[in-house]
């Protein structure tokens, strides 16, 4: 027997899954193209938290419900309850918690620790930010791959891929640069810079779209001299970029129907939205936007055209989530997330959690967080339970109906509807919320996608007041130039985030002098870790690159936030590396 369903991951391929003989297998459909990743080809062999504890003991699922209730109940201003809700399952039904929290008036977050800096640079320039089909990906000539790194977070678009004209501008050398028709090792951080030097030659050079400009992206002259600020000869040294470089892409893109695909890495920085907004704007002047097989993508807004039905807001002032202060709460409620490991700035994250009287931990997986928590409860997981999910990655709204009856955990919904009774909180059936999200979808021939998606976006002008692109016009300089390193930390293609299989090691470039296995002391100015050395030649010398999910990997981190967009910025702080 067969049935279909989708990988619940935080991860751009929303993959369809069918369950066969309760064997998990990638659907023949064509994005998903009969295969899965590691992550859900092992997917069984994870061991999962079976059974609820309390302050170390095992009890039953009441019991632990029980408990949580009754703490709920003993906290007598509501908003000193916080709502932690990570994304270790995209499905939309993972917000019903939100609907139980923000109803009961506890403290909900705000903000990312993925990408809003780049989503806060896209809105200011487009006004939305429309997610580009892969259909338009595939009928491009040429793609520039700036700061994402598709074989790992993306795999399954590498076939749209096929044919094109590749350009990869990364510090590391990805198995995509690798075959890359061009390959721009840069600094990290130079992106901003790169981008208004690419725009300055462009116009030079005349590959801008006039009738294009004319029609929906005016101000256009105003960009040109910003980016005429800019010291070419000392900028270009600072990014370790050559006037040849520009010239060299600038050559491959002309007449050409290109799209950039941006990743996160351009914008784990303070100024990570105007690093964005200054690609986007390069974009527009090559006018990308509204265009058959052109198109500049920053990971898709997952939720465009989807509301929710749950209530996500209440009069208590949301916290950001990259660096709250759990200790500030008398109580936490952590859903799929795991902060211990995956926040910025470790050590504050574990003083102020320890600080917090009731933590409560409300996941699959041992982890970090689950150490520390007074209170575990186990989730059923994505075959046990009925969701609905849509995508980062491509336009899909995907059925993820229960397949498997689940012995352990609870779902989402459950927990949330147990918390609304006992509280006297209203709340509809399981099913009329997924009929609610189902009826956002609008069946095509194969599949199922979010309604009134636009599939060239952009094409009738933009969603700003005044449907004009909006040009950077000023942009917060980096001035850091120090000798330290960078500290790259990217996603590895064995875990997603802390999930799964972690990597250990701290990666660098052989010119150090550390040896392969040895023991090294990474420091930064908010901690230290020691981590076996691997040698790795895509480096740069300036890098050096510890994967997400590492343990400790953001001790090193600090805990500021970008000055757009509430989001962490991982790779703001330098490092230095020494023997042991
Ligand atoms: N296997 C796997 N897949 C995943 C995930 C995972 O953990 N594992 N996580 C999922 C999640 S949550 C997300 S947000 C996405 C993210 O997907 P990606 O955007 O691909 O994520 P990263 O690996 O963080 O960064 C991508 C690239 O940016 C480069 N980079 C770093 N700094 C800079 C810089 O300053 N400039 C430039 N130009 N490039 C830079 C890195 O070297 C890296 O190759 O992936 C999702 N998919
Ligand atoms: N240094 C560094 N730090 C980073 C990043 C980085 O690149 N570098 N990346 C950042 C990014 S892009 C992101 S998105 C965040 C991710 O940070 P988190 O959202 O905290 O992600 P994970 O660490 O993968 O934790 C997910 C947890 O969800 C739980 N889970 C899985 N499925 C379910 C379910 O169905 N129900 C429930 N209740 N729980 C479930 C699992 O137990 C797992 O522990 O991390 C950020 N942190
Ligand atoms: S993690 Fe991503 S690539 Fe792997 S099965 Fe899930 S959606 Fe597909
Ligand atoms: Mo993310």
């Amino acid at each position: 027997m067969s049935q279909t369903t989708a990988c619940p991951l935080d991860c751009y391929d929303a993959c369809s899954i069918d369950v066969v003989d309760g064997r998990l297998k990638g659907s023949q459909d064509t994005y998903t193209q009969g295969c899965l990743c590691p992550h859900l080809n092992h997917y069984e062999n994870y061991e999962r938290i079976a059974v609820p504890r309390y302050e170390g003991k095992e009890i039953t699922m009441d019991a632990a419900l029980h408990l949580l209730k009754e703490r709920c109940a003993r906290v007598s201003d509501p908003s000193q309850i916080l709502h932690y809700r990570g994304h270790g399952n995209f499905g939309l039904m993972q917000q019903a918690t939100d609907h139980f929290f923000a109803t009961y008036g506890a403290t909900l977050t705000e903000g990312s620790l993925c990408d809003g800096a780049g989503e806060a640079g896209v809105l200011e320039g487009r006004g939305s930010n429309k997610l580009l089909p892969p259909e338009q990906i595939a009928k491009s000539e040429v793609v520039i791959v700036w700061g994402r790194n598709i074989h790992t977070t993306n795999s399954h678009l590498l076939p749209f891929l096929k044919g094109k004209t590749i350009i990869v501008i990364d510090p590391v050398k990805t198995k995509l640069a690798e075959k890359a028709d061009f390959y721009l090792q840069i600094k990290p951080k130079g992106d901003l810079y790169l981008a208004l030097l690419l725009s300055r030659f462009a116009i030079l050079n005349g590959l801008t779209d006039e009738q294009f400009l004319n029609e929906y992206a005016t101000e256009y002259e105003d960009f040109y001299e910003l980016t005429q600020t800019v010291r070419i000869k000392a900028v270009l040294d600072r990014i370790d970029v050559t006037l040849g470089d520009i010239g060299k892409i600038l050559d491959l893109i002309k007449g050409k129907r290109t799209v950039i695909l941006a990743g996160v890495g351009i914008q784990k920085y303070r100024h990570g939205a105007d690093v964005m907004h200054a690609i986007d704007s390069f974009g527009a002047l090559l006018g990308l936007f509204g265009k058959e097989g052109c198109g500049v993508n920053f990971m898709g807004n997952s939720k465009e055209g989807v509301l929710s039905p749950f209530t996500t807001k209440n009069k208590s002032k949301p916290v950001t989530v990259g660096n709250v202060d759990f200790g500030r709460f008398e109580m936490a409620f952590v859903q799929g997330s795991n902060p211990l490991n995956q926040m910025p700035d470790t050590n504050r994250v574990r003083a102020s959690i320890e600080k917090n009287p009731f933590v409560v931990y409300f996941g699959l997986y041992e982890n970090e967080t689950s150490a520390v928590a007074d209170l575990i409860i186990p989730a059923k997981n994505f075959l046990e339970k009925d969701d609905i999910r849509s995508s980062y990655g491509h336009p899909g709204l995907l059925d993820m109906p229960k397949v498997v009856e689940g012995t352990v955990g609870i779902s989402e919904y459950d927990l949330a509807a147990e918390l609304c009774k006992a509280f006297d909180i209203d709340m509809d059936s399981a099913l009329t919320y997924l009929d609610y999200f189902q009826a956002f979808g609008e069946s095509r021939e194969t599949d199922t996608i979010v309604k009134g998606r636009e599939e060239i976006p952009y094409r009738n002008g933009f969603d700003t007041d005044d449907k004009e692109f909006c040009f950077l016009e000023e942009y917060e300089s980096d001035t850091d130039q120090d000798g330290d390193l960078f500290l790259l930390t990217v996603k590895s293609a064995k875990s997603l985030n802390s999930q799964f299989k972690r990597d250990s090691r701290v990666y660098l470039n052989a010119s150090h002098g550390f040896g392969e296995e040895e023991m090294v002391r990474i420091s930064s100015d908010k901690g230290s870790i020691e981590l076996a050395a691997a040698i790795d030649e895509r480096l740069r010398d300036d890098c050096v690159l510890i994967y997400s999910g590492t343990a400790g990997v953001n001790v090193l981190t600090d805990s500021k936030l970008s000055y757009e967009g509430k989001n962490a910025a991982y790779q703001e702080n330098k490092i230095k590396v020494e023997k042991c």
